[in-house]
This record gives structure tokens, C-alpha cells and sequence, in this order.
């Protein structure tokens, strides 16, 4: 294939020859997920239920259990805070939710296309476990705010959330804030049901409860972002290739075996995804 570029907005196009732009037919009623994405607009935040099911929910207790061992090593990680890190190379549980079509829905509408996976993590919080700073998720990006947000995440519900267990507290309507500092007195707590997630615009200031239950609060989380900025996990080194090869096209797209036109992310000049099938 060749193609003549002559302008600048040439070069956005999709150059690759054999992996196109990833795309893939949605099962979500787009009438749903526009009311969903007003509603994102408006609040920075909307609450998803039965994402998950008590069957997948003890799958993915049952393979996290062998890997929480350390504490956090600082307050915002949490010193009575359990987290697993490189999850995909670890278990295959969080998979369902990493590309859960609800999400990806939203995704389409909010990033360009190939926007990517930028951490994904599970974090138990053990009793005593105190509040975290509050913070919005696409913050390391410095640009001033009011801004369209560069990053969405979901936390998903693994345990019930409660007022007393740690549940994720948020200020509805903070993602429209400019500048300055929160005010702790307007956090609302995603009190939740096991399955249940919140999803919420990166510019959503938030943060973990206090953990003042006898109970470890077990959530499951994964940030997203623009396709041309930098993800804070880096992925395509964490995770073996041959483990990669195995995961599904959305999660490889996700994780970097993909370009932001027209050749952000090539290896040795050529598309990454190549690499998966050396
Ligand atoms: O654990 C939670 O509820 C929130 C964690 C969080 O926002 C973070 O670690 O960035």
C-alpha cells in the first residue's frame, strides 16, 4: 500500500498496511451508553452494577489470595494497604473487566481510537487502613485544569463497599473544577455491592477510604488513557510476550501492541503487534 501524505492532517490517518486501527463491534445498546456518557458529563462519575458475577467475583479473590503480601510503601500506596501490581501476567480474572463492553462503550466516546490500558491493579485495604490523599488519576499529566479529562478509570467492587470499609469517596462534579486544593467535608462514599463498579472521568478527584471495619476492603482497578500519552505501567515490558500473544485483541490493543497513527509506538519501524506473532 502507499499513500501520498501532503498535508499535516494527512499523517493522522491510519498508515499501517496489515493492523488497522483496532476496532470491534459493541453488544451495548448505544442509547444506553449515551445516557451513560451525559451523565459522565455532568457528574464525572457514573455507578455500574453487576459487572461482575459471585462466580467471577470468587475467581478473582481466589487468584489474587496467593499474591497479597506487601504493604504499601508510602501513604498514597497505603501502609495497610495490599496491592498487585503486573496483574495480567498474573491471573487472568481482571481480563473481564479490563474490557468489559459497558466500559469500552464509554471509552470509544470519551479517547481516540487505540486508547490505552494505563495501570491495572488490585488494592486490598486492611482494617485500620487510613484515608488516601485525595487526588484526580490524570493529575502526572501537567496540563492546567479546567480540561477535557485525559484518562477514565473503573474500581470494581470485589468485597461490598461500606461507609466503614474503605469504600472509594468522591466529590461528584469535581472533574469541572480548575486549580486548587479539595475539600474533604464533600467526598461522597461509592457505597457498593460486590460486582458493582464506579467509573469516573481522570480528572475526578477521589481516593480510598479509611478502613475503620474489622474487614479488608478488596477492590480491582484499571486506568485508561489517550493513545499518545505515557501509561504508568509499562506494560510491554512487565508482561512476557508469550503470555501477551495469548491475551485478547482488545487487551493487546490496550496494552501498547498498538500505534496512534501514524506511527506512535512502532517497533523497528513497523507495528508492534508483529512482534506477537514472531
Ligand atoms: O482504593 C481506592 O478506593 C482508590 C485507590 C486510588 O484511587 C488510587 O490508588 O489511585
Amino acid at each position: 500500500m502507499s499513500l501520498k501524505i501532503e498535508t499535516q492532517d494527512d499523517l493522522g490517518q491510519d498508515l499501517a498496511g496489515t493492523h488497522k486501527i483496532f476496532r470491534r463491534d459493541n453488544p451495548v445498546d448505544p442509547a444506553q451508553t449515551e445516557a451513560e456518557f451525559k451523565q459522565l458529563q455532568r457528574d464525572g462519575f457514573i455507578m455500574m452494577h453487576g459487572l461482575y458475577t459471585p462466580e467471577q467475583l470468587d475467581e478473582l479473590r481466589a487468584q489474587s489470595a496467593p499474591y497479597l503480601q506487601h504493604m504499601g510503601r508510602n501513604n498514597f500506596e497505603g501502609y495497610k494497604t495490599q496491592r498487585i501490581y503486573n496483574v495480567f501476567s498474573k491471573m487472568r480474572a481482571l481480563d473481564s473487566l479490563a474490557e468489559h463492553p459497558r466500559v469500552l462503550a464509554l471509552l470509544d466516546k470519551l479517547f481516540m481510537p487505540n486508547y490505552r490500558l494505563s495501570q491495572a491493579l488490585l488494592i486490598n485495604l486492611l482494617p485500620g487502613e487510613e484515608a488516601q490523599p485525595l487526588h484526580y488519576d490524570d493529575g502526572f499529566y501537567k496540563v492546567p485544569r479546567p480540561r477535557a479529562a485525559l484518562g477514565a478509570a473503573t474500581i470494581l467492587a470485589v468485597d461490598d463497599f461500606t461507609e466503614d470499609n474503605g469504600a472509594t469517596v468522591y466529590i461528584p462534579g469535581s472533574h469541572l473544577w480548575g486549580e486548587g486544593r479539595p475539600d474533604r467535608s464533600k467526598c461522597v462514599p461509592a457505597v457498593m455491592p460486590a460486582g458493582s463498579a464506579i467509573f469516573f472521568l481522570g480528572t475526578l478527584w477521589h481516593g480510598g477510604g479509611g478502613n475503620t471495619s474489622d474487614r479488608p476492603r478488596l477492590a480491582a482497578t484499571c486506568q485508561y488513557c489517550e493513545p499518545w500519552l505515557r501509561q504508568q505501567a509499562n506494560f510491554t515490558l512487565e508482561i512476557p510476550r508469550e503470555i501477551a500473544a495469548q491475551l485478547s485483541e482488545p487487551i493487546q490493543s490496550m496494552i501498547g501492541y498498538s500505534i496512534h497513527p501514524p506511527f506512535m509506538g512502532m517497533v523497528n519501524g513497523m507495528h508492534p503487534k508483529r512482534l506477537l506473532s514472531e
